[in-house]
This record gives C-alpha cells, structure tokens and sequence, in this order.
C-alpha cells in the first residue's frame, strides 16, 4: 500500500521526474524543482481548504436551486458560494500569490433537498457532507462544465484539486428526502467512541444514517436513486456503468462498493489529483484501502486519456480525517481496545489534530518534534498536514483572530503539510452574532475587508510571501529542522535530494532596520542570500549577513543565479 515504507533520502528522478521534464510545457507557477517524491511533496504542500458555499459567488441565478430555501438558522442556509466563484479566483491567480499547491474542496455532491435541526438550528447541507446523490453535482454550486472548468484552470495553474470524499453516511432523511433502504444503512446504536466498535459500526450523529460498510451481501440499487435518475433520463446509463464496474473488479454488489465507484468516477471523468477521506476512522480501514485502490486506477485511466493536462508522475493522494490522531511516538491511531495505522491502508497523509494546540507553546519544540517523528520516528515515511483553523473545530488556534500573523508563520514554518483554512489570510471572523456551533467557523469569505486594505492586505502580504518561500523551497515543510540559536530565534530546514541540496535560514524577532545574522555555517563566505520576506539581499562575510529591512522576520536562501 502508499505510505506505508517510503525511504525519505530519495534517490529519485525516477519516471516522475521524466513525466515532470518531459512533458515540455510545465504549467505556470510550477517551479522544475519541484519535488516529485511524494513524501517531501505533500509534506511540503500548501493545502487550500475551502467551504466552495462560502468562498465565492459568481453565479447569483443558482443561490436558491432544489427551490432550497434560505430560511434556515444564521449562517445554516445556502449562502451563495459557487464552483464558478472558485474558478474565478484561480484564474485571478490568488491561489498561485499563496503559493498554494492544493485546493481541497467541500463535497460538491447533490445533497439533501430539506434541512434538519441537530440543536444548532435549522440546518441545509451548505457544507457538503450530507450527500443524496454522489453522481450529480449539488445545482446550488453549479454545473459539471463548471467543475471541470475549475478542475482544468487549477490543473493550467500547476494547482492539483483534492475531493473531499464520503462513504461512512448518507445526508440526514428529511420531510423533502427518502429513506434508504434498511440493507444500506443502520440508524442506531450512535456511537459512543470506546472502543473500534463504537467508533465505526454505529451512528456518527443521530441524524445521519450509517452505511453498512461492512456488509457483503448483494443489494439493489436504492429505489430513491432509481426513481430519481430515471426522471433525469439517465437511469439506463448509470445501471451500465455499475454492471461494467462490478463485472470488471468482482466485487459483490455492497453498498460500499457501489459508493466507490461513484466517488472514484470524478477521479476517472475530472481528473482529483487525491481525496480528503471524511471521518476516515468511523468505517472499516479495510474500505480505504479498497477506495485508494480502485482511486489510484481511475487516476491513471485520467492520465491515459488527457496526456496533455498530466502535471507530473505523482500517484494519487489520500489524507484521511482520522479524528484526534496526532504526531507522536506512535504511528498508529488507537480506538481504545485496537490500533489501526491507516498509513498501511492507503493513506499518505493525516490530518494532525495536535498542532493548533501545541504551536501555542515552544515552536522549536514543535518543529524538533516534527522533524524529528517523520524524519526518524514514528511517521517515517508518512506526511501529516497541520491546520490553525479549520471547519469543524471550536478550538482553533486563535478564535478571535488576535494573531493573524503568528498563525501564519506557526502553520507555513512548521515541517509537515500546512492546510490553510479559508480566510486564515484574512483574518475571516470566527465568530459572528447570532450563529450557533460550527456555522460560527464558516463565516462568508471576507473579501470586502480586504478591498478595503490596510490591516487586511497587511495579513494577507505576510501570508503570501510565507507561502512562497513555502512552495519554492521543499526544505521548509519536508526538511530536517535544526535550531541554530534560541533567542532570538533561528533555525535551518535542509532537504537533500536527487543529489540536490535545498538550504533555508529562518530568523525571527529582529527587529526592523539594519541587522546582522549569523548564517552558523549553513551557507559559505561568499555566498549571496536573498530574504524571501522582504526581496533585499546580502553576501555572507565571516559567517553573517547584513541586511537593511522593514521586517523582524528573514526567510534566507542561495539567490538563484
Ligand atoms: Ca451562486
Ligand atoms: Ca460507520
């Protein structure tokens, strides 16, 4: 399986790299360094995450599509936000100015028609995870021509495109949306998280039906599919490609079959670069890997038939949202009465659910931990992706926003895969009157702040000129982490690979004005550094550089030539 014994010293340049060189029309913002390991890749990836309902809306005419209605709780209905919107803000290029290699969008999926109240006030499925059909896109979010436009502006851009994939539950059943059939889903126990049994063979939420994912026994196709597709006209069509699907892999006609295959025809039809698998840890990791599998081979079918859009040989990508897990001495999650390390079953990378908290204390205890575990220790050979905020956690790094800067400099410094939540840029508000639960997290993107500039355009200038640095230098997220001096602060990121050696000095807290950095012997006498930060550069004499800056913050390698 992927992930699971990746050397981390990469004698590489294999087929990758020819791929990567030899398809002889790089895309613009693709550096020809980048890596094609995938480990250093994703550990050094800047991950967009973005609610596509909130981010941007460029097509008014679909806000109230399914006759949906906005009537729900604040910030519970659907607000707008469409594919359309994201793809205009690809080809504005605002992803490349973020140095983002990765968007990670929301399930696009057809969702429930009706809302539900879980408590928090009535609640549309805005954000995605409660799916009716996963072979239509939600008409509320746009068109398939919009997803493959956003898909192939992305892919133009040097950007890969991750899909947020379902398989543990259906969308909640409502007064507008029909039941599924009893040998699809169970609707109790709810899980009581205490053991591995309590944590996948029962109901995530009350509201949201469990599919029986680990059933093996044949059965029909959902009458509320049928009817459904049927009224679409294209009923006869889907039945075909689910008999070839089953004819070709022989698996039995389970329901979570039958989830793999829709989910894994976007990868096959649009070309997903990877999948963020949702509450990886509430079915059987034995899924996953199935899911990865029949992934992988889709994603080659794509390559196959779009030779021209093909970015480099990077294989399919899965992180899974595995609840909790953290980097630590063990590479396993444990449920309690059983450990499952999901990198053995076609995960690349983790959701780390530790860093929001730990950056609150020592950064060079997080980043020498870091560096260390996957470099070293448990996760060697894995990557994890490190969050400050994110769509579903009350417990973010900075809720009120008090630190826009610090954040940005804890998550894109931090060795590990950097998800940027959309409007951590903006220091987006995470909390807004009247809004109960995790809407609070989900606030419109602010763009209005940042038309009008000042203290915004400040935050997001700090954050793009880190995501930079970032995707120009894989050292800084996949390297080896050393300390050089404690206060003020500075240390070094050094990648080897291909024979290739990547170097960065970071130096925090130096006040603005003129300043000289020791480079510790890093980089030689003689060599000229450029400061990522600022653009000024200087030659290191007698192990320093003197530089004159506005910053108290230096991101410092070899000017190219
Ligand atoms: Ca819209
Ligand atoms: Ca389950």
């Amino acid at each position: 399986m992927s992930g699971a014994r990746r050397t981390r010293a990469l004698p590489l340049l294999g087929a990758g790299a020819l791929l990567l060189f030899g398809c002889g029309h790089p895309a613009p913002g693709v550096t020809p360094l980048a890596s094609v390991d995938p480990v250093v890749f994703w550990n050094n990836a800047t991950i967009y995450f973005l609610l596509t309902d909130r981010f941007e809306n460029a097509s008014p005419g679909n806000d109230t599509a399914l006759g949906r209605k906005q009537d729900g709780a604040v910030l519970r209905s659907f607000e707008g936000g469409d594919l359309r919107g994201v793809l205009r803000r690809i080809e504005a290029g605002y992803f490349d100015s973020l140095g983002v290699t990765a968007i990670w969008l929301t399930p696009f999926v057809e969702q429930v028609h009706g809302s539900v109240d879980e408590g928090t006030g009535k609640t549309y499925g805005y954000h995605g995870y409660w799916t009716r059909d996963w072979t239509a896109v939600d008409p509320a979010l746009g068109t398939r021509d919009d997803l493959r436009a956003l898909v192939d502006a992305a892919h133009r851009h040097g950007i890969r495109v991750l899909m947020d994939a379902v398989i543990n539950h259906t969308g909640p059943e409502t007064a507008e949306d029909p039941r599924w059939p009893d040998d699809w889903v169970r609707r109790s126990p709810n899980c009581t998280y205490r053991s591995y049994a309590t944590t996948v063979t029962c109901n995530l939420v009350a509201t949201l039906p469990d599919i029986l994912t680990e059933r093996d026994a044949p059965v029909e196709l959902p009458s509320l599919l049928q009817d459904k597709w049927r009224l679409e006209g294209r009923l006869d069509r889907e039945r075909a490609g689910l008999d070839a699907f089953f004819a070709r892999t022989g698996y039995p006609r389970a329901p979570r079959y039958y989830v793999i295959k829709w989910l894994t025809d976007w990868v096959r039809e649009f070309g997903f670069d990877g999948y963020r698998v949702d509450t990886a840890k509430h079915f059987e990791e034995t899924v996953s890997a199935e899911l990865k599998r029949e992934a992988a081979r889709a994603f080659a079918d794509w390559k196959a038939a779009h030779p021209a859009q093909v970015l480099d040989g990077l294989p399919f990508y899965m992180v899974g949202e595995v609840y909790g897990f953290g980097v630590g001495p063990e590479r396993a999650y444990n449920f309690g009465d059983r450990s499952v390390d999901f990198f053995a079953y076609g995960y690349d990378a983790l959701i780390n659910f530790g860093f929001k908290a730990e950056v609150k204390g020592s950064l060079d205890s997080v980043f020498t931990k870091y560096s260390n575990t996957l470099g070293e220790g448990a996760l060697r050979g894995a990557a994890i992706l490190n969050y400050v905020t994110s769509h579903d956690d009350g417990s973010p790094y900075d809720l009120n926003r008090a630190d826009p800067l610090g954040a940005g400099s804890r998550l894109l410094l931090a060795p590990g895969g950097a998800q940027i939540y959309y409007g951590d840029e903006l220091a987006r508000p995470l909390n807004v009157p009247g809004t109960q639960g995790d809407a609070n997290l989900r606030s419109f993107m602010n763009w209005a702040d940042l038309e009008r500039g000042g203290r915004t355009g400040e935050i997001l200038s700090h954050w793009k000129k880190l995501g930079q640095f970032r995707r120009a230098h894989p050292a800084v997220g996949a390297g080896i982490h050393r300390r050089l001096q404690a206060a003020p602060y500075i240390f070094s990121r050094t990648l080897e690979e291909a024979g290739r050696i990547d170097r960065v000095l970071v130096a925090m807290d130096q006040g603005t004005g003129e300043k000289t950095i020791p480079v510790f012997g890093l980089f030689a006498d003689g060599t000229v550094l450029r400061d990522g930060y600022s653009g000024a550069s200087g030659m290191v004499r007698d192990g320093k550089v003197s530089l004159t800056t506005a910053f108290g913050l230096l991101l410092l390698s070899e000017r190219s030539p």
